[in-house]
């Protein structure tokens, strides 16, 4: 039976403010979007004001190496803490919600934890992890795989973006490169609140997922070299055309990915001409693929189909392939007894729920290696993220906190 915290609840206008005040930051003009790129002056500036609220609740402050910030409550003993946590950096069309409202929340959490003067066992704990994106750095959850032991941090100091810069040399650019030890502390339990980014709650009408783990992620660059020659005097036979092996390429991800069905997604994000003018054919044509599956050995025959294709289709047209993995990761399964305490608590506070994966990937997977893990969602207006008119209902919002809320509290007293 869990302890009765009869009406504790979170400051729900609180959270609000909080959101829209770290959603200014990076703000797109004429849109309700926002852009931080991880370690980015947008990304310093959202980190300094997360920084000043938790250093205003007198919160214990750790900063590793790769710059994951670590906020604790204090108090004696040296009990590991119920850690909940997230990330600030965004996409470049972000939205104000993904990743941002699993930090506030947490903060709003342990806030009116400390208001409430609710006495716990062991404390809680509220992180914000490093370049979760991977859109500037890859792979994506950098931060928390480094905090997880899934990467050396010499490693992770050294990968650089498209424009050359090294995250070592960013970090201390924005004065994030922290002194505390990687792999972090292993905490009691690890739960982070997030938007499901999909349709899925929406469409059945249901306010609370709680999430059983997530799919498999594997990131691939293709640098595509032919030769670059006359438009115009240049017979089709003579070419070795890597802007159409992108485009093939493009098709076939997609054609792929609806032959497989089920969970099977399959994404050309970006993709790059030089030289980039109407009257020449590329001499290089640079892209990016994104394949995602709950099941490991359906995403290997995948990535086996996608492989053999791209050299196929590459030898027919003579240009030469380099292939660069991003990101790859296995899929995870969260803990059940995270999952039952996230779906008993949204019962208890009267909301529906529904256990189900996740299609995007979260820090929540990488602490997933070392504590028991689990991750609660709330809906997406019209399933859309990594946009800038991400949205969630602020009732949603109010939902997710209080569950996180209870969960916390719940994992705070439960030995496992
Ligand atoms: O790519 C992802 O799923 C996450 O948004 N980093
Ligand atoms: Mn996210
Ligand atoms: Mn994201």
């Amino acid at each position: 039976m869990t302890a009765d915290y009869g009406s504790l609840a979170i400051d729900t206008d609180r959270l609000l403010r909080h959101l829209a005040e770290l959603g200014d930051i990076g703000a797109i003009p004429g849109t309700t979007g926002c852009a931080r790129l991880a370690l980015t002056d947008e990304d310093k500036a959202g980190r300094d004001l997360v920084l000043t609220w938790m250093r205003d609740l007198g919160l214990d402050i750790r900063i590793d190496g790769i710059g994951n910030v670590v906020a604790t409550m204090p108090g004696e003993g040296d009990l590991a803490p119920v850690m909940t946590g997230s990330h600030i950096d965004t996409v470049a069309t972000g939205g104000k919600y993904d990743g941002n409202l699993g930090v506030l929340a947490g903060l709003e959490v342990i806030e009116t934890v400390i208001r409430a003067g609710v006495e716990l066992p062991r404390p809680l704990a509220v992180a914000f992890f490093t370049d979760e994106e991977g859109a500037r750095f890859a792979p994506d959850m950098l931060g928390s795989l480094v905090y997880a032991g899934g990467m050396a941090l010499e490693g992770a100091l050294g990968i650089e973006d498209s424009d050359g810069a090294v995250v070592g040399d960013e970090l201390e650019r924005i004065g994030y490169r922290g002194t505390a030890p990687t792999p972090g502390p292993t905490p009691h339990a690890y739960v982070e609140l997030h938007i499901e980014q999909g349709p899925v709650l929406e469409d059945a009408g249901i306010g609370i997922g709680a999430v059983e783990g997530v799919q498999g992620i594997s990131w691939t660059e293709l640098t595509l070299r032919g030769q670059s020659c006359h438009a115009g005097t240049t017979p089709m036979r003579m070419r070795r055309d890597p802007g159409l092996v992108a485009a093939r390429i493009c098709a076939f991800v997609n054609d792929l990915a609806l032959e497989f069905g089920g969970a099977q997604v399959g994404t050309v994000g970006a993709m790059t001409f030089r030289p980039n003018l109407v009257n020449v054919v590329p001499s290089e044509v640079t892209m990016t693929v994104d394949l995602r599956n709950t099941d490991e050995v359906t995403l290997r025959a995948v990535e086996a189909r996608f492989a053999a294709y791209v050299s196929d289709v590459a030898e027919r047209e003579g240009v030469d392939v380099e292939r660069r993995i991003l990101a790859r990761f296995e899929p995870v399964d969260f803990d059940d007894r995270v999952i039952e305490s996230v779906e008993r608590n949204a019962r208890d506070l009267g909301y529906s729920t529904r256990r189900m994966p996740s299609g995007a990937g979260h820090d929540a997977q990488m602490l997933s290696r070392i504590c028991p893990t689990g991750m609660v969602f709330v809906p997406s207006v019209n399933g859309i993220s990594h946009n800038v008119t991400e949205y969630t209902e602020p009732s949603d919002i109010e939902a997710g906190a209080n569950v996180l809320l209870r969960t916390m509290l719940e994992l705070a007293t439960t030995e496992f």
